[in-house]
């Protein structure tokens, strides 16, 4: 097998950045160790910036998300009940937010390449890089049971926190920053109406709670629970009644609860891998770094990483800027870190770290300020709705 560009890794990342490349005639073959069934069946982000927006509308995978997303103008913040909202019209220069389910947006992208003919190998099997710093890297996998060697020019590492990709760099060429917090969050899906019309993340003395949403009659709710608690030690009943002990009594007393139609416990990490290009191989998305949920921050982060490469390689391709590729990593990284901060600073601020009575006190003073100032307002609301990508030129 042949192409220009192998991508190893049928999630966001990997996806959009093969339906990018396609649009310009620029061939990839796509490597994804799992079947398109089990891709689809991870609920992960909910939250889509502007960016993501556009660039699924450039990768003709748009259409249904511009038909059945919905728009967000603003997002709460809770403080020890006090409810706040952060208007991004007013301090994001009119930027907004869409609450569209990363699910959706994988089944587009993997519709649109389908319909379009993109190659896509689902189950490929020990999937193995070679030659990255040579002009000819080479990728092997196994496809039921036959041992395949795909030939390309370079190789785009979407394949995720525990992906290959991370595993063939070289031992020592690597830096990795990190921090894991000290606590989860247990996240449910309830066929009910969403809390309020827009999110809200709330800081309470009990912890953490956010209150999401995916459809009228689809919500998301986590509350922050110690690492060690397991799905069973939270019925249904346990859940509502801690949620509505950490949200502003007036949306506790209307809210809607139901039935879980999905519940699960994720841990918080914060992590950047630098550099994000090694020979012919290039991260992106969680293959390269990781954020706290609490800022949205994740999946928009991987399509920021998309944008840039997809823009280098294009120029690589078509004007033969090989200059572009010692940048990829620079330009990038610029923005992972502008988002790392943001995603750490909601974490910080948001959660109950310990029962220090002056720590929560520091948290409420900053919260304050931050709500209640322009500058305050402009810093979240600019970081909420997603900093510009770096230009690429
Ligand atoms: P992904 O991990 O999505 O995709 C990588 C793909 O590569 C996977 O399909 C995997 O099967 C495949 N792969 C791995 N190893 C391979 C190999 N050796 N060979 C071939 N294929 C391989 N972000 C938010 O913004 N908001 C959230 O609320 C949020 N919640 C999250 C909850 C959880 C439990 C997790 C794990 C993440 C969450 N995230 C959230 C972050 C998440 O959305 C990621 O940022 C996003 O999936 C990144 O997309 P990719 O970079 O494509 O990586
Ligand atoms: C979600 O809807 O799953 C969601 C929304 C915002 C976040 C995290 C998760 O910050």
């Amino acid at each position: 097998m042949k192409t220009q560009v192998a991508i190893i890794g049928a999630g966001p990342s990997g996806l959009l950045l093969g339906q990018l490349l396609h649009h310009q005639g620029i061939d990839a073959v796509i490597l994804e160790r799992r079947s398109a069934d089990y891709v689809l069946s991870r609920i992960r982000a909910g939250v889509l910036e502007q960016g993501t927006m556009e660039l699924m509308r450039e990768a003709k995978a748009g259409e249904r998300m511009d038909a059945e997303g919905h728009i967000h103008e603003g997002v709460s913040f809770s403080i020890n009940g006090l409810q706040r909202r952060i208007d991004f019209k007013k301090y994001a220069k009119g930027k907004t937010v869409m609450v569209y389910g990363q699910t959706e947006v994988t089944h587009d992208l993997m519709s649109a390449r389908a319909k379009e003919g993109g190659v896509t190998v689902y189950e490929a099997e020990n999937v193995q890089l070679h030659d990255i710093y040579t002009d000819k890297p080479r990728v092997t996998f196994t496809k039921d049971g036959k041992t395949v060697e795909l030939e390309c020019e370079y190789i785009a590492g979407c394949d995720g926190s525990h992906g290959v990709s991370r595993q063939s760099v070289p031992k020592g060429a690597m830096t990795t920053y990190e921090r894991t917090y000290p606590f989860g969050w247990l996240g449910i899906m309830s066929r009910t109406p969403p809390a309020d019309h827009e999110l809200i993340y709330a800081n309470h003395a009990r912890g953490f709670a956010l209150c999401s949403q995916r459809t009228p009659m689809l919500s998301r709710f986590y509350v922050q629970v110690p690492l060690e608690d397991k799905i069973e030690d939270w019925p249904d009943a346990r859940f509502w009644d801690e949620l509505k002990a950490r949200i502003p009594q007036h949306t506790a007393e209307k809210l809607v609860t139901g039935p879980s139609i999905e519940k699960s416990i994720a841990p918080l990490h914060s992590s950047v891998s630098e550099p994000m290009r090694y020979g012919r191989l290039f991260l992106a998305g969680d293959a390269a770094h990781i954020v706290p949920p609490t800022g949205a921050k994740g999946l928009n982060l991987a399509t920021g990483d998309v944008s840039i490469l997809f823009r280098v390689l294009l120029k690589v391709f078509k004007e033969n800027r090989t200059d572009l590729l010692d940048k990829y990593s620079e330009l990038a990284l610029h923005r992972v870190w502008k988002a790392e901060r943001f995603s750490w600073w909601m974490t910080s601020m948001l959660h109950k770290f310990s029962d220090d009575p002056f720590a929560h006190r520091i948290q409420l003073a900053e919260l304050d300020y931050y709500t209640t100032s322009e500058a305050g307002l402009t810093n979240i609301a600019e970081n909420y709705v997603g900093l510009p990508y770096e230009n690429v030129e």
